[in-house]
């Protein structure tokens, strides 16, 4: 009788696993009615979809916390995570770490 108790609560909601993809619910599964969309899953960035259930903007590739900006963001540069609006500027290198349009320290011009 325990053992069919524990055999039902182990099927009940949060444990199923509808899409199949090996994620249940409560094992984190953020989509399961569609077994693309696991923990684990490689996310694409920029097709609305969070692929990997890992939270945050989908729009923002290297996880800076700005999103691109040719996808309504501010980040001028979405594959390098040093580079975004408020970055600190380095201002010896050929980098617009700040994304101001300015290579160099900001006041100082390119
Ligand atoms: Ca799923
Ligand atoms: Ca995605
Ligand atoms: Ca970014
Ligand atoms: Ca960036």
């Amino acid at each position: 009788m325990i053992l069919i108790l524990a055999l039902l609560s182990a099927c009940g909601p949060g444990n199923a696993d509808a899409d199949d993809d090996g994620v249940s619910v409560a094992d984190g599964d953020c989509d399961d009615t569609e077994a693309k969309i696991h923990p684990g899953a490689r996310d694409v960035p920029y097709d609305g979809l969070d692929t990997d259930c890992g939270g945050g903007s989908d729009d923002d590739a290297d996880g800076d916390g700005a999103d691109d900006a040719a996808h309504g963001g501010d980040d001028c540069d979405d594959a390098d995570p040093t580079v975004y609006p408020g970055a600190g500027e380095d201002w010896q290198d050929d980098v617009d770490q700040d994304c101001d349009g300015g290579r160099r320290r900001r006041g100082r011009g390119l």
